[in-house]
């Protein structure tokens, strides 16, 4: 037998006139004991308001907006009897129907349980699909109300307090869940998927923590005809690298000029010799020598930042990586201690290992331990070019092809040749007051190579 009971507002400890922000139960609504009748939200706490009894809801004395306190009348319900109430919390028809609907929506028993048998009571009786029909689809969403979707906006009042513990746990900012429950409610699974998404962005899209429009799917054979080529394999290794250093190193470029015009002399009078012992006397082992001077003045830029952050690992060994181009795309062998070792020594090793590079040859070993990158594009072409950090190395020296130019000395202008050198470094890691010291003795050591022995 049912008795209409009264449902007040309980003790909700020192607030007075909080705001109801949400009401989850009409007139015929089932409710069991516990399940949420309305939301309140004050300016310090967003609480639900459970129903003492189970039955059958008869009226409902508040709208949103309203201001309630301890003892304001909010619904009476017609009440079961213990025996009726154990029933009903087995499970009548309809809230199993509501348990089978809410499982998938996992927003817990409050919020969408009430706003189901919200739809539900609004229908006709003769409409309610019989027991173990599927689930009707849901009803338009009703237009929000101004203040409302200024809530929504806010993504305030449009979550329950156990959605909003879990953005709490998370650390989510839940103005930036968009809300799948009805009115732009966010549940549990918004949260969870919001998460996911943050979590696994990788790609085109961007890494963790940032936020980027994903590329559209473009058909490009809407303009005309296309080819599909697969990637290397050495180009689908890569990228993820070159992609993370890229983003996640704040990179700069300095850029500066050196005077070759004396080296290349002295390489052209020393490069048929070496080619008679099968050694091609090229550019790049002036330029490893050359940075070898460098990185011993600077050695900051033989130097990773450690994985805390909060330090540097200055390395005491020069090992060199060089850019090598290969069919298959780019592969970084390192040639070790160069600091020990002489130019045509070093003439032969880069010979070496070019050639492994090409020969798909080079063992990971061969392209492990480097402190410091060299990409010469000069044998190719281009003027300057912003290389990529080779992380966790904090800089990288990109080569451009030398040109004679004219340049003003003496009252004059004499024809030099001059190389362009972009060197790339990681801001966190070493200033531009340092990157620009760092060309300028590039500069001093490629247009005296005397400076080499020193
Ligand atoms: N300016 C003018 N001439 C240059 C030069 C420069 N900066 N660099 C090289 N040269 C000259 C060489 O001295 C050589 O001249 P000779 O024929 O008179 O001896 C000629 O150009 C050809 O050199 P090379 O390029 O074959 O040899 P290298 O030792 O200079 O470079 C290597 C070797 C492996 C770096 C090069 O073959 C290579 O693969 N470069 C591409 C690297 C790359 O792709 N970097 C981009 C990375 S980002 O995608």
């Amino acid at each position: 037998m049912a008795t209409a009971k009264e449902v007040l507002v309980p003790d909700i400890g020192d607030f007075e006139d909080v705001e109801v922000i949400e009401v989850l139960v009409a007139p015929g609504d089932r409710v069991k004991a516990e399940d949420s009748l309305i939301s309140l939200e004050s300016d310090k706490a967003t609480m639900e308001i459970p129903s003492p009894h189970a039955g059958v809801v008869e009226s409902v004395k508040v709208k949103v907006g309203d201001k309630v306190s301890e003892g304001t009348l909010i619904a009476v319900i017609e009440a079961e009897q213990a025996g009726a109430e154990a029933a009903g919390d087995d499970g009548g028809q309809e809230d199993k129907q509501d348990r089978d609907k809410n499982k998938g929506e996992d927003e817990g028993k409050t919020a969408s349980g009430g706003e189901d048998r919200k739809k539900r009571s609004e229908e006709p009786a003769a409409a309610r699909p019989p027991a173990g029909s599927p689930a009707p689809a849901a009803p338009p969403v009703p237009e929000l109300t101004p203040r409302e979707l200024a809530a929504a906006q806010r993504g305030k009042g449009h979550a329950s307090p156990a959605v909003r513990h879990l953005a709490n746990e998370l650390g989510v900012d839940l103005a930036q869940v968009s809300g799948s429950g009805r009115k732009g409610r966010v549940l549990k699974s918004d949260v969870q998927k919001f998460v996911k998404n943050v979590m696994t962005r990788s790609g085109p899209t961007g890494p963790v923590g940032l936020q980027m429009a994903d590329f559209s799917d473009v058909d490009f054979s809407e303009w005309g005809e296309v080819d599909h080529e697969p990637l290397s394999r050495i180009k689908k290794l890569s990228g993820p690298y070159l992609h993370r250093n890229w983003i996640t190193v704040p990179h700069v470029t300095q850029f500066d000029e050196a005077d070759i015009t004396e080296l290349e002399d002295f390489r052209q009078g020393k490069k048929d010799q070496l080619a008679k012992e099968g050694v091609r006397l090229t550019l790049l082992s002036f330029l490893i020598k050359a940075a070898v001077v460098a990185l011993k003045k600077f050695p900051h830029f033989n130097s990773s930042l450690a994985p805390s952050g909060d330090e540097l690992i200055i390395k005491h060994y020069f090992n060199v990586g060089i850019a090598v181009d290969t069919p298959g795309g780019l592969v970084v062998p390192v040639i070790r201690n160069a600091d020990q070792k002489g130019l045509f020594q070093l003439a032969a090793e880069l010979g070496e290992a070019g050639q492994k590079a090409r020969d798909k040859k080079l063992g990971p070993k061969d392209m492990q331990g480097g402190t410091f990158t060299i990409s010469s594009l000069g044998g190719i072409g281009g003027t300057w070019f912003t290389p990529i950090i080779n992380a966790p190395e904090v800089a990288i020296l990109g080569i451009s092809k030398a040109e004679m130019k004219p340049v003003y000395e003496d009252g004059t202008f004499v024809p030099r040749l001059v190389l362009p050198i972009s060197l790339s470094y990681d801001h966190r890691v070493i200033d531009g007051a340092d990157a620009a010291r760092f060309t300028t003795e590039l500069r001093t050591v490629l247009s005296d190579i005397r400076h080499m022995l020193l």
